[in-house]
This record gives structure tokens, C-alpha cells and sequence, in this order.
């Protein structure tokens, strides 16, 4: 070690930090890697390696770190007015004028905003709300929502319930009672078969399902994210989507789109639900909607349910930082830039498109069984046989191999099982993005290297 303090700061995180999904006990031993510094699409360590961010923080790092311009309206906004609430009668400007901003940019009739401090909270949110809209209507029985399988919904009881990670509803026993969960589009790992045309059908057809089995007088909501990034960026077959809008205009139910990952320019669209065409009637945002630089969520409501939730008196529910002034002013300035910066067309004309060129490249390479994206997002699945897609056995921990590699060599790529995946800050240039991937082929040699050693 180079820096004294890297230790110092280990000793902390051993004896005082419980950090978020991690074994505590591992963490202790290895010690966190302690990122001192952002600028661009670059971190660096307290150990002075300059390192490539792939994950955009955790796919929130939208215009990139480092930008003054939202530290002056941080700074402004502290200046001015650092924090009020919004409960009792009140508001104050930045809350509103974002509340604004946001209803111009999400899809139409998507107008109505309920600000949180995370993307958790806006699923919890979503939850009361959606039971609260139903309630309203005469229909207090639709209460139970539909998730999927993989899914993820954020961490708060709610959210974990939402979501479909067996390993998070294992601990602290959920789902909640009136959450369900159906199978996920993933065709590479579960299409057998299949093509993925069919799987796609047969995918969206569980939902279906699901509601008769359910009872449509039961059922509320379904929530999903236009692509699963958590799950493994899980990019739906072309059937998928469409099929789902069929059963859900068929049956008397809402739909949430969670754009937590998707919103705020991912795709090349402003939310998923636009590259989809999805008409959601609500949507859940966080992470881009600040680029991550202070914690926001929230939850888009449709004037449709607004419509609703209007005539059905107060809606207890809120959060002290529901609409904090210093995130809203820097959320407001957040969306200035990427609107004036044109960076969400960008990442749909041109470093989408380039980085999903150059990802494709990694196609060819032994381990790669597929590589998949839409604009800047991306996931590279490794396999021990192409042709089957038949994985490495789990012990063998090719993943964590592949993204320790990478973290070695100065790129931050994320593991998720056997499927690496990226999600580099929006403001990502074709040199950066060059530089990505290279990095990313050595790191896929250096673990074919080693498995092969291992033999
Ligand atoms: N919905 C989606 C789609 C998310 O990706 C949340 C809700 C929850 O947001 P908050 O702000 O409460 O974390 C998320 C968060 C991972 C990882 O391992 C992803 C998230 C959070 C933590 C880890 O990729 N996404």
C-alpha cells in the first residue's frame, strides 16, 4: 500500500461501517477498496489507480462526476433555503419547478408527481398509493401486485417484497402477504428451447396466468422494469413487451413501469417506457434523476389515477426529505444539462449505438455466450459452450473472476452470476468507450487464462 490512510480507513470499515450487501465478516477480511475522487467517467482510489466507472456509480452517474455546475446549485440552494418540508400546506420552489420539468419530459398524460428520498421509497409509495387509488374506486379487495421473478424493486420491506430476489426475500421473511411474482423474460438463461420469440409470449402469457389465478377483483397493479438491471440488464424478446400490453388492456389493472435504471436517458429515450411505447400509469424514478449526486426518488402518477386519488381525501404518507429543496435544485439542474447538452440524444444517435458496436465485437470471444444492450447499457454472458449456452459450474465463480480482473485493471464492470454488465455514465465518450471495451477483453482473456490454468 502506497497511502498510510488506505489502512486507517479499512480499520474504520472493519470496526464501525456495516455496508450495504455485503458479508460483513469478508468485508473485514479483504478491506474495501476506498474511492477517493471522481472526475468524468473516472474514480480513483485512495491508492492513487485511476479507474474506469462502467456502473455510473450504481447506473446513477448520469452527466458524469465532477460537475460544477451542480455543486453551485447545491451551494445556492443551501444558501438560500437548505431545507423546509413539504407536509402542511407548503412548498417551496425548486420542488415545484422540478415537479414540473419532470411531468414535461415523462410521457404524456404522466403529470403528477410524489417525490421520496430513494427509488425504494418510491416503490413503497407506489404500493400505498396503488391500494389507496383502488380503495377510492370501491375495489378495497385489489390489493395483491404482481412482480416478477429477478426483479428488482430496491431494499425497503416493501421493495424486497416487490422485487423477486429470492436471496433478499430469504432474510427477514418475504414477500409481505399480497405480492406475487411471475417468471422473467430472460431467454439466454431460461428460454431452453425456445426461440426467443416464443419464450417472449410464453413469458408475457404468465401474466395472464397469474391474474386468473389471482382474480382480476384482486389484483391491483403489475410492476416491472422495461429492462431488469439488477436482474442482469434482461432485455425482453420483441414479443414480450407487446404481449403484455395486450393482457394488460384486457384486464382492469395498473401498471407501474420502475424506471429506476431506465429513466432519465439509459435507453436513448427519456424513460424505458418511451422506448417500449408503454404507457404506464405510474413510474418509479431515482439514481439519473440527480445523478446520484443527492439521494432522490419518486413516483410519476398518470392524470388518470390522479384524477382518483384527488377526490379521496388526505393520503397519509410522506417523507421528511419528500422534496428536499437542495435535491430538487440540483435534480432541476441535473435535467438542464442533459437537455441542453443534448446528452439523452447522444446516447440514442451516437455513443449508444457506438458502444453497442464495439460490445458486439466481444461476441467472438470463447467465453462470451452472448452480448446484448440498448443504449448505454450492456450485459456479456459467459458460458462454457457457446452453441448450448451452457454455464461454467456456479463453484467456479467465473463472474466474480471476470469483475475482479476487471477491478485489478482499472474498470469497474459488474457480476451479476455469469452475466457482466455495464452502464457507464451517459456523458461517456467513443474514446472512453474504446477504452472500456479493451479493458473489457483483457479481463475476459485474463479469466479464460485462468479457468484454463485450472484444468
Ligand atoms: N428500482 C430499481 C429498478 C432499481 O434498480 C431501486 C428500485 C431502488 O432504488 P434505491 O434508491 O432505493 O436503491 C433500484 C436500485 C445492483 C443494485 O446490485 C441496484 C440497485 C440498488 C443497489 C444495487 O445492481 N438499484
Amino acid at each position: 500500500m502506497n497511502n498510510p490512510k488506505t489502512a486507517q480507513w479499512q480499520a474504520m470499515s472493519r470496526d464501525h461501517h456495516l455496508a450495504p450487501f455485503s458479508d460483513f465478516k469478508q468485508l473485514a477480511e479483504q478491506g474495501p477498496r476506498i474511492i477517493t475522487k471522481g472526475e468524468g467517467v473516472y474514480l480513483w482510489d485512495s491508492e492513487g489507480h485511476k479507474i474506469l466507472d462502467g456502473m455510473a456509480g450504481l447506473w446513477c452517474m448520469a452527466v458524469g462526476y465532477g460537475r460544477e455546475e451542480l455543486v453551485q446549485a447545491a451551494s445556492n440552494q443551501m444558501r438560500e433555503l437548505a431545507f423546509y418540508n413539504t407536509f402542511f400546506m407548503t412548498a417551496h420552489p425548486p420542488v415545484l419547478e422540478l415537479a414540473k420539468a419532470i411531468s414535461d419530459l415523462a410521457p404524456a398524460g404522466m403529470n403528477h408527481v410524489f417525490f421520496t428520498g430513494s427509488g425504494s421509497e418510491g416503490n413503497d409509495t407506489m404500493l400505498r398509493l396503488v391500494r389507496h387509488y383502488w380503495a377510492c374506486k370501491g375495489q378495497p379487495n385489489k390489493k395483491v401486485i404482481i412482480g416478477r421473478i429477478n426483479g428488482y424493486h430496491g431494499s425497503t420491506v416493501a421493495g424486497a417484497s416487490l422485487g423477486g430476489m429470492k436471496f433478499m426475500h430469504e432474510q427477514g421473511d418475504l414477500p409481505i402477504p399480497g405480492i406475487v411474482h411471475i417468471p422473467q423474460p430472460y431467454w439466454f438463461g431460461e428460454g431452453g428451447e425456445m426461440s426467443p420469440e416464443a419464450f417472449g409470449i410464453w413469458a408475457a402469457d404468465q401474466l395472464e396466468a397469474k391474474i386468473l389465478e389471482v382474480g382480476e377483483e384482486n389484483v391491483a397493479a403489475f410492476i416491472a422494469e422495461p429492462i431488469q438491471g439488477a436482474g442482469g440488464v434482461i432485455i425482453p424478446p420483441a414479443s414480450y413487451w407487446p404481449r403484455i400490453k395486450e393482457i394488460l388492456a384486457k384486464y382492469d389493472i395498473l401498471f407501474v413501469a420502475d424506471e429506476v435504471i431506465c429513466g432519465f436517458g439509459r435507453t436513448g429515450e427519456w424513460f424505458g417506457s418511451d422506448y417500449y411505447d408503454l404507457a404506464p400509469d405510474m413510474m418509479t424514478i431515482a439514481k439519473g434523476l440527480t445523478s446520484g449526486y443527492v439521494p432522490m426518488g419518486g413516483l410519476i402518477v398518470s392524470d388518470k389515477v390522479f384524477a382518483v386519488i384527488n377526490e379521496g381525501g388526505d393520503f397519509n404518507h410522506g417523507f421528511t426529505y419528500s422534496g428536499h429543496p437542495v435535491a430538487a435544485a440540483v435534480g432541476l439542474e441535473n435535467l438542464r444539462i442533459l437537455k441542453e447538452e443534448g446528452i439523452v440524444e447522444a446516447v440514442k444517435n451516437d455513443t449508444g449505438p457506438y458502444l453497442q458496436q464495439r460490445l458486439g465485437e466481444l461476441a467472438a470471444h470463447p467465453l462470451v455466450g452472448e452480448v446484448r444492450g440498448v443504449g448505454l447499457l450492456g450485459a456479456i454472458e459467459l458460458v462454457q459452450d457457446k452453441a448450448s449456452r451452457k454455464r461454467y459450474p456456479s463453484e467456479a465463480g467465473v463472474g466474480m473472476i471476470c469483475r475482479s480482473h476487471c477491478f485489478s485493471n482499472g474498470l469497474i464492470m459488474r457480476a451479476v452470476g455469469d452475466t457482466m454488465i455495464i452502464a457507464p455514465p451517459l456523458v461517456i465518450s467513443k474514446a472512453e468507450i474504446d477504452e472500456l471495451v479493451e479493458k473489457a477483453r483483457q479481463c475476459l482473456d485474463l479469466t479464460l487464462e485462468q479457468l484454463q490454468s485450472r484444468k
